[in-house]
C-alpha cells in the first residue's frame, strides 16, 4: 500500500521519538539495573504513540520547536506508560500481554512492576522541572499543573478508579461518559494542550476551540478502542481482545451496540473537525490524527 504523507509523518516522528525516550530513560546498566532494565521494557518499542503524535501536531498549529514538545510528549508518555504498568497488575486488570509482549510484572515481578509506575511518573515531572518547555515561567508551570490535574483522582487515576468500581455494574451513558473522559480522555486533552503550550500562545477562543477538540478526540479514542476490543483480535492489538466483556465491564458496545458506538465515534470525529474549522493548514496533522483515532484498526 503507498504510503501516506500523514502516514510518512507520523513515522518519521515515532521513530525520532523513540530516540528521544531512550535517552531519557535511565540506562539499565545504572544501578538499579533491573528497575532502570524494567522501566526501559515497559516504555520503548512499543504503542501507537498516539499522545506524542497528538502533541506534536498541536506544536505545529502553535509554531513550537520540536526540542520542547519532545520533552511535553516524553512527559505525558511516561505517564501513560505508568498507567499501562500498574493496570495490567493482578490488583487491576490482571493482565499478561501487552503491546505484543508479556506485561511487566510477568516479564519481570510485581513489586517491579509497582516501581516502575512510580518512578515513570517521577520521571515525567522531573522532565518538566528541568527543561525549559515556554519562555514565560507562567505557562510552563501552567503545564506542570495541567499534567499534574490530568494524571490524578481527578483525572486518570480517578477514572480508573470509577472503572475499578463500575465491574458488573449497569452504568448510564453520562456515567460511562464521566468515567471515560477521566480515565482516557484527560491525557489525552493533556498531550495536545502540553504540545501547543511549547509554542506560541493561543488567544482564549483558540485555545477553547483547541480544548475542544481535545475533548472529543479523547471520548473518540475510546468509544473505538470499545469497538476494537470487541471486535479484534488479540494479534492485532497487541493486548488481550474482549477482556471488557470476560471481565463485566460496561463500555459503549454493552451499553448501546456496535452500531451506535461507530455512530457515536463518527459523530465525535465530525465534532473534532468542526471544532478546526477556523485554522488553516497549520492544524493539518490534528485534522489528520482525528481521522486517524476513529478509523484505526489496531
Ligand atoms: C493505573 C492510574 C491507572 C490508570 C490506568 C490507561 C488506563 C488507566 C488503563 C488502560 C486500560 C485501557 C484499555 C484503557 C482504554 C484506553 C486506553 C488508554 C488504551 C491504551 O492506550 P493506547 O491504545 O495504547 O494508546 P498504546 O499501547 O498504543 O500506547
Amino acid at each position: 500500500m503507498p504510503e501516506t504523507i500523514f502516514q510518512a509523518w507520523s513515522v518519521a516522528h515515532q521513530n525520532r521519538f523513540e530516540g528521544v525516550l531512550r535517552s531519557i530513560l535511565p540506562s539499565a546498566e545504572v544501578a538499579p539495573e533491573r528497575l532502570h532494565a524494567a522501566m526501559r521494557y515497559s516504555v520503548l518499542e512499543g504503542g501507537k504513540r498516539v499522545r506524542p503524535l497528538l502533541a506534536f501536531a498541536a506544536g505545529e498549529l502553535t509554531g513550537a520547536e520540536i526540542s520542547r514538545v519532545n520533552i511535553a510528549a516524553a512527559a505525558v508518555e511516561l505517564i501513560h506508560a505508568y498507567s499501562l504498568v500498574h493496570d495490567d497488575m493482578p490488583c487491576m486488570d490482571n493482565d499478561v500481554l501487552r503491546r505484543g509482549k508479556p506485561t511487566c510484572h510477568v516479564q519481570f515481578d510485581e513489586a517491579a512492576a509497582l516501581l516502575v509506575g512510580d518512578a515513570l511518573q517521577s520521571l515525567a515531572f522531573q522532565l518538566l522541572g528541568e527543561h525549559t518547555l515556554n519562555a514565560d515561567p507562567a505557562r510552563q508551570l501552567q503545564m506542570v499543573k495541567l499534567l499534574a490535574a490530568a494524571s490524578g483522582s481527578r483525572g486518570m487515576a480517578g477514572g480508573q478508579a470509577i472503572d475499578l468500581d463500575s465491574v458488573g455494574k449497569q452504568l448510564s451513558l453520562p456515567e460511562l461518559e464521566f468515567m471515560h473522559i477521566h480515565k482516557t480522555g484527560a491525557l489525552i486533552r493533556a498531550a495536545v494542550l502540553l504540545g501547543a503550550h511549547c509554542g506560541e500562545r493561543l488567544d482564549d477562543a483558540n485555545l477553547n476551540l483547541l480544548d475542544r477538540f481535545s475533548k472529543c478526540v479523547g471520548l473518540a479514542f475510546q468509544v473505538v478502542d470499545d469497538v476494537l476490543d470487541s471486535e479484534a483480535d488479540t494479534a492485532t492489538l497487541g493486548k488481550t481482545a474482549g477482556k471488557d466483556a470476560d471481565h463485566h465491564k460496561p463500555t459503549y458496545v454493552t451499553l448501546l451496540g456496535v452500531q451506535a458506538a461507530r455512530i457515536m465515534a463518527a459523530e465525535l470525529h465530525s465534532e473534532a473537525l468542526d471544532t478546526l474549522a477556523g485554522f488553516g493548514e497549520e492544524a493539518r496533522r490534528l485534522r489528520e490524527l482525528a481521522d486517524f483515532i476513529v478509523l484505526r484498526k489496531f
